[in-house]
Parts: C-alpha cells; structure tokens; sequence
C-alpha cells in the first residue's frame, strides 16, 4: 500500500496577514478522497490550518512514497520552498498541480525539486502516477502529465473532463475542517461548510483563469446523489447549511433548478449561500433558490461602466446589473457583490462609475479587489502581465494591493482609489474625492 502527504502552502506575506480559514482546499481533499477509494493512505498538511508544521517532522512521521504539492500562482514560491526543503533531506518524488503548474507546467518542471507536474484535474493522473512509480512503469501513457528523463521535460496530452459521476465527494475529515467552519461563521453569519459540486465554466470573462483548470464545460454531482451527502455533512459536523463555493452555481439552469427542488422536497430547513453572473439571474432561477433557502446570493458586478464590461468580455452592462439586482429584491433574495478597481485601461472616470453603481445597489457584504493579471488569460497577454507579474510581491498579488498602473492611473493613485472607496463602504470613511483622484491622475501622467 502507498503512503501520500498532499500539501496546500500558503503565500508567503507579511506577518498582519491574516490568511487562516478562509477557505478549506477542495483540490486537496478530493484528491484525497480519490485515492483513499484506490487503497491509499493519504496525509494532509494544510498550512492555513497549520502554519507552523514541519514538512520535515511530517514525512519522519508518515513515510510518505510520494507527496503532492498544490499551488496557485501566488503561492507558487512557497510551494518551491517547501519542495526544495524536502529535496534537501529526502528523495521522495514531488509532484504538483493546481492553477499554476497547470498553465506553467513545462516552466515548473524546470525547477529540479520538481518531479512531475499535473495539468488541470488530478485525480486520474495523480493516481495513474502512483501506480506506475510503484510497478516501474512508463509515464507517456498517463494524460495530463508532465515529466523529466534525462534531464528533458516531457509534456503528455491533456485528457478530457472528469465525468463528476466517477468521483467520490471530497473528503473532509482529511483537515481541519473545525477551523474552516469556525471562519465561515463569523462571515456568513451560519454555521456552514464550504463546498464545490460544479467543475468548467462556459463563460469568457478575460481575467479569469479558471477555464485552464476545469475547462468550459460545467459538470457536476448529479442533485439526487449530491442530497444524501448534503444531509450527511451537515449531520457529521452540525452545521446549518453550505456556502457552495463554485464559480458560478447557476450556470446550468435545469441542474440547478433540480437541486433546488431536492432541497424543497426534502424540507430539510438548510441555509445556503452560492455565486451566480448577472446574466443568469432570472426571476425562475432566484425564485427557486429562495424556496429552498438561499440566504445570500454572490453576484460578480465588477465594474459600473459598460466599457470596461466590455473588455472583460462578461457579457453584461450596468443596466443589466441594476436589472439582476431588482429581480432579487423584489423577490426577497438577499444579495452579495464582488467589485474590481485597477483594471487595464481603466480611468479615474470609470472607477467613479463603478463606486456610484456600488452605492446605489448598496448591498452587503460587498467585496471590493485591486485587479492583477492572472497568467493564461487575455488581459495578462495583452496587458503585460508576465512582466507585472515577474516583478510583484506576493504582497502585492493579494486582492487588496495595486501592483500595475492602469494606463492613466499610476499603481500608487490606484492603491488610494480602493483605500479611500474601501474605507467609505467598510468603514464608513469620508466619500472618496475623485475629482481629485482625477486631478492626480492628470499630473502623474504629465510627468511620466
Ligand atoms: C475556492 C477558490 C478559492 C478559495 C480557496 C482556494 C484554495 N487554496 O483551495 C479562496 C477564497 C481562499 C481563494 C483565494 C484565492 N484565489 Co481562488 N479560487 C477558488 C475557485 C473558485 C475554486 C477552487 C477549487 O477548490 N476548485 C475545486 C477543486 C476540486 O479544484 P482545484 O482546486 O483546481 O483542484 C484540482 C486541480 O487543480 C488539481 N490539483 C490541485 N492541486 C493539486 C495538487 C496535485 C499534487 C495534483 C496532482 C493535482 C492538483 O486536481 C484537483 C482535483 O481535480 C477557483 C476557480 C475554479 N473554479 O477553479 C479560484 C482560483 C483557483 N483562485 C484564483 C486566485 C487568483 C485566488 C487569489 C490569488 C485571489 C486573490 N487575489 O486574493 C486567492 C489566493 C489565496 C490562496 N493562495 O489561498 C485563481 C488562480 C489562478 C492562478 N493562476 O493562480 C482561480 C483559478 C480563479 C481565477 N480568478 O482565475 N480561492
């Protein structure tokens, strides 16, 4: 039998940084789940639970044969760290995936404590992994994966979709999910568990990465085997209900409806919370959701001027926004909405649009971001990003830290932008001056 350590690193900022909890890692656990299907002893080390642990410790401890490192962009650094610190006492076989590996996956393999990297979905290809280490096998059968032989790096085909039937649910009791829960609480206001039951997105929003991992096509659990397993979590760890955290819940009307009938049916009394796009949002689908007891729907607004909307290719207009929200109200859907200031090209005009639509939708929680390009997007292509992005801390890849000028606002105007709006509608600050922002902006530019 094979032992396997997984580990989720977190970036590596600043000491206030209070990165605990704020979501548990679902690639980890449903990698985990998988393979404990497959008769493998699986280990977690979730640094945002577990700051101060040490891998070395650790792998004294479970032995592991082979250990799994997952890694977004911004904690990519980290996850080198750590793979060369084990590199520096063992020679286990270090394998990563995640967002970055996925779109960087030759470049990362060029780091030598790194073995193998996996590109979108890892379940079959992690466990395809394992078994040909163990029986010595060759990995140009293994889809999605890339390796090294001889010092050249070998990138396989890509395989297609997982069908989300073939899956076990992610296995939570591989963490702390009492942490996770305890966090959500204070944020949601009910005792909750995270969730994600939807893989792909169709959408083409060009900031967005999230396509290279799961590709555009949504699957999901099928709503009558998801229920059982809804009821039991919540049983397991006394809970009132979940924050489904998929990129976008509503994205297949027909399954999600089902969900929502299942739900009512069952009159389980749960609580829910989940993320939609303002051109899904019709009276039926909000109508339903609340029957089932939705009690906050996220909605991404990003941006109160068309042209922007425009460049983020989302399909939608201010007015469409406005629409979205005054169908939720007047059917009695407490809303959500994620905003972005900093975007390429964007102007001090625009960031003033988005500011007044926020304060005549005027919902909460609202949350408000600083963009950054996002490696395998178009803005990153077209904008710069690789460059913006070689020379940004991780401090800076954080959604509350500018880390580019806009074009017509310099990266330190655009930090006091989302300050001075953030301290408004956080903190009750003073209403944000933009004719002075638009003053500034207007002599930084004179004297670049
Ligand atoms: C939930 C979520 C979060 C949660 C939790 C993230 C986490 N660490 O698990 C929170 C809210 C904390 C979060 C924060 C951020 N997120 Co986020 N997040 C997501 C979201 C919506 C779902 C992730 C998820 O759990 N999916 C479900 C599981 C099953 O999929 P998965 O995690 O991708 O794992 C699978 C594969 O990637 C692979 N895999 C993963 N790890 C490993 C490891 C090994 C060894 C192997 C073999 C395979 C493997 O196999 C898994 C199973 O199939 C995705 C978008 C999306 N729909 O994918 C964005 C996404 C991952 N986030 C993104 C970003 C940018 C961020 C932030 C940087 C935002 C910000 N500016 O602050 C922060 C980073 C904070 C951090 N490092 O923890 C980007 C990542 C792009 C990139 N190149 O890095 C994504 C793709 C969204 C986007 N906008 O494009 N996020």
């Amino acid at each position: 039998m094979s032992n396997v350590l997984l580990i989720r690193p977190i970036p590596a900022l600043d000491d206030t940084q209070n990165y605990a909890t704020e979501s548990p890692p679902i690639g980890i656990i449903s990698l985990g789940a998988y393979l404990r299907v497959k008769d493998i002893n699986v280990f977690v080390i979730d640094y945002c639970t577990d700051p101060r642990v040490d891998v070395i410790d650790v792998i004294a401890q479970v032995k592991p044969d082979v250990i799994g490192i997952s890694a977004m962009t911004c904690d990519f650094p980290a996850t080198l760290n750590i793979a060369d610190r084990i590199k520096q006492h063992y020679d286990i076989p270090i394998v990563v995936g995640g967002a970055h590996p996925t779109i960087f996956q030759r470049e990362v393999l060029e780091n030598p404590s790194i073995d193998f990297a996996v590109a979108g979905e890892g379940e079959y290809a992690f466990h395809e992994l394992i078994t040909a280490l163990k029986e010595d096998k060759a990995f140009e059968e293994i889809p999605s994966l890339g390796y090294k032989q001889n010092g050249t790096v070998f990138i396989n085909d890509r395989r297609p979709p997982i069908k989300m039937n073939t899956l076990p649910f992610p296995d939570y009791s591989l963490i702390d999910n009492e942490k996770y829960i305890a966090f959500g609480e204070k944020y949601l206001g009910f005792r909750h568990i995270v969730m994600i039951i939807s893989r792909g997105c169709p959408g083409r929003c060009t900031f967005c990465a999230q396509n290279h991992t799961m590709g555009r096509q949504f699957r999901a659990f099928p709503p009558e085997r998801l229920f059982p397993e809804i009821k039991r979590l919540m049983k397991q760890y006394n809970v009132e209900g979940i924050w489904f955290k998929d990129s976008t819940l509503t994205t297949s009307k027909g399954w999600i409806m089902q969900l929502c009938d299942e739900i009512i049916k069952s009159r389980i009394n749960m609580k829910w919370s989940c993320f939609s796009r303002v051109d899904q949002i019709d009276r039926e689908i909000v109508r339903n959701m609340k029957k089932a007891g939705l009690m906050k729907l996220w909605i991404g607004v990003e941006s109160g001027s068309d042209r922007i909307l425009q460049l983020l290719k989302k399909d939608i207009t201010a007015d469409k926004t406005r629409e979205a929200f005054r169908i939720c109200k007047e059917e009695g859907v407490d809303t959500a909405a994620f905003y972005m200031f900093g975007l390429p090209t964007e102007t001090v005009e625009e960031m003033e649009a988005t500011f007044e639509l926020a304060r005549e939708l005027n919902v909460r929680p609202m949350h408000i971001a600083i963009y950054h390009p996002l490696p395998g997007t178009e803005l990153y292509d077209a904008f710069n990003g690789e460059e913006v992005v070689r020379n940004s801390t991780s401090r800076e890849m954080a959604f509350d830290t500018a880390c580019m000028s806009t074009g017509s606002v310099q990266k330190e105007l655009v930090q006091e932008i989302y300050n001075s709006v953030s301290n408004y509608f956080l903190k009750d600050g003073p209403r944000p001056d933009f004719k002075e922002f638009a003053k500034k902006a207007l002599l930084q530019g004179s004297l670049v």
